[in-house]
């Protein structure tokens, strides 16, 4: 985390931001703990920011979800110095399944980046390839695996060198739980 987070009562600002339907408030939810997959299905379009503060993993979160859809997006770009803030960290998601817009998901992460960039922001910034679904392949009949991979290496190779980041593969579906009765 960087050195001058000073949020109250450590509380962390993050930010979740990318195209609509990327599943930024399906994470939200995960990492609230809500592991009933029904609750997913209630989810409703993010209109402009949702705001939420909750304990997660063992850290006091401030979460910042920036509703993806097109006419929301703009204002996030010319106001982000105000909504940025804070921050201590940010999460980029991006829509692995979703193939044909990958190079819109790229172009907005790149501004955003540009953004932190400008104004010498120092934040802890991950790119989640989302929806990287555990056996894919059997519910997803196109998904390319290659593509996905061409992707990342396009996305390596357009961020700034001297921009510090992360890349992981991530899915809110995992295999079926058990608990011990008695
Ligand atoms: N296959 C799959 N679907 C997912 C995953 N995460 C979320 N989804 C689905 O993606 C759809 C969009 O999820 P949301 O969390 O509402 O997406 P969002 O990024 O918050 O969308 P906006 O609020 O419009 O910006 C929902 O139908 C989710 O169930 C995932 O890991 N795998
Ligand atoms: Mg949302």
């Amino acid at each position: 985390m960087k050195e001058n987070a000073s949020n109250e009562n450590d509380r962390k600002k993050m930010l979740l931001m990318g195209l609509d339907k990327g599943g930024k408030s399906s994470i939200v939810l995960c990492l609230k703990g809500i592991r009933n997959i029904a609750s997913f299905n209630l989810l409703n379009p993010t209109i402009r920011i949702n705001r939420e503060n909750f304990r997660s993993y063992g850290s006091e979160l401030n979460i910042w979800d920036f509703g993806g859809q097109e006419q929301f997006r703009n204002d996030y770009i010319i106001n982000f110095n105000k909504y940025v803030l804070g921050t201590d960290k940010i999460i980029f998601v991006i829509d692995i399944q979703d193939t044909e817009r990958y190079s819109l998901a790229l172009n907005y992460l790149m501004e955003i980046v540009k953004k932190i960039q400008e104004q010498k922001i120092n934040l802890d910034f991950s790119i989640f390839c989302h929806k990287y679904d555990p056996d894919i392949e059997m519910t997803n009949k196109n998904f390319d695996e290659s593509k996905v991979d061409t992707f990342i290496e396009e996305i390596k190779h357009k961020m700034p060198t001297n921009f510090q980041y992360e890349i992981l593969k991530t899915s809110i579906y995992t295999v079926f739980q058990k608990t011990n009765i008695h």
